[in-house]
């Protein structure tokens, strides 16, 4: 097997993808080519390259959060949020996928509630499910700008549609604009959510802040996102790195996101290493493979490359994934696949 076709055929567990990040230009182009046929007027002028933050962009993570917009004026009726799901599902799958946990923040739009919008989201990823041999699962995002009120809102449908369709629904996790809100203010919706049975993942950290950092460690939630400011050399102290260290909370890691938007200077400094040498679970996932023009194949190739792993221990970060997935019931299966994938390889 050559280099290349090891990261594509790896069965490989994305566990950090937000829908609206990870549209394609494809995918983009579809949805655009939807809206013209169906008369939907598309608000979008903006050209794809808009929406891509490639390396060495001037735009850094409080830019990035405008780019969404792109994507959301082209997701806005549930046919095209059907076709944006659908097709981005059949993308993570033909880049080896074979276990995806897609996020998404249910939107009021001129044309669907938040209940329709979530509905769809179940309705395609069921509908995926009949011809796709990828498992997908959602999560229930919450994004930060929004006010209280509206948090608790999406909590509660959370709950009462993972009670409806615990095969699809398995977690909430909370994302936005990290200047944005308080964490303390969002703990109410968080703990119905979990104390309904819903897995919790937060972004944490992406910016400097080590007091909202410890006050989500105690929180205790089953995964964190990016985790950027938790080691003292980027921002953290030695309290949130201790704690992180002490509690081993598995972390989603996304190399190029952090690049692309300036979180990291560069791949060579990403805390990838320092939580890898700290035995401190990673997950290897794309955040938004559309906005960072990446993919999980890409992501798992840059990993080797920048911190010098062999094709085993890259074989190891896909299988260790596994454990961390928030549908229970699929886990044994994954971890099959992939030992029976190390098996043949080695
Ligand atoms: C924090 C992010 C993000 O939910 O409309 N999102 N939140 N940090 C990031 N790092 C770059 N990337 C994406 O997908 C888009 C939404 O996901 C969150 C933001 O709230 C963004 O509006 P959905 O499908």
């Amino acid at each position: 097997m050559d280099s290349d076709s090891f990261f594509l055929e790896l069965p490989k567990v994305e566990l950090h993808a937000h829908l609206n990040g990870s549209l394609s230009p494809a995918t983009m182009l579809q949805l655009k080519r939807f809206h013209a046929d169906s008369g939907i007027e598309d608000k979008t002028n903006a050209f794809f390259d808009e929406f891509q933050i490639g390396a060495g962009d001037s735009r850094n993570l409080t830019d990035c959060f405008q780019v969404f917009n792109i994507a959301h004026s082209l997701t806005s009726t549930p046919d095209a949020l059907t076709i944006a799901t659908r097709l981005t599902l059949q993308e993570f799958q033909d880049d080896g996928c074979c276990y995806l946990e897609l996020r998404s923040t249910p939107r009021e739009t001129p044309h669907m509630t938040k209940v329709q919008y979530i509905e769809t989201l179940v309705k395609a990823i069921q509908k995926s499910s009949l011809h796709l041999t990828m498992i997908a699962r959602l999560i229930i995002s919450i994004n930060r700008k929004s006010p209280v009120a509206e948090v608790e809102e999406i909590a509660t449908l959370a709950v009462e549609y993972y009670k409806k369709h615990p095969d699809v629904i398995v977690g909430i996790e909370l994302s936005g604009d990290p200047m944005a809100g308080t964490f303390q203010s969002f703990v109410p919706a968080l703990t119905q959510a979990r104390n309904a049975g819903l897995k919790v993942t937060l972004h944490c950290g992406e910016v400097c802040n080590p007091v909202e950092v410890m006050e989500m460690l105690k929180f205790k939630p089953e995964r964190l996102g990016h985790g950027t400011c938790i080691h003292p050399k980027y921002g953290g102290t030695e309290e949130t790195w201790a704690t992180l260290c002490e509690l081993k909370i598995p972390v989603e890691v996304c190399l190029t996101s952090n690049v692309n938007t300036k979180s990291t200077p560069d791949y060579e400094s990403h805390h990838f290493k320092l939580f890898y040498d700290a035995d401190i679970p990673t997950i290897i996932c794309t955040d938004d493979k559309g906005v960072f023009s990446t993919s999980l194949s890409q992501e798992y190739q840059i990993c080797l490359k920048t911190f010098s792993l062999t094709s085993s221990q890259t074989a190891r970060l896909a299988l260790n994934a596994c454990q961390y997935v928030f549908a229970d019931n699929v886990r044994k299966t994954l971890n099959d696949k992939l030992l029976n994938f190390i098996g043949k390889y080695s």
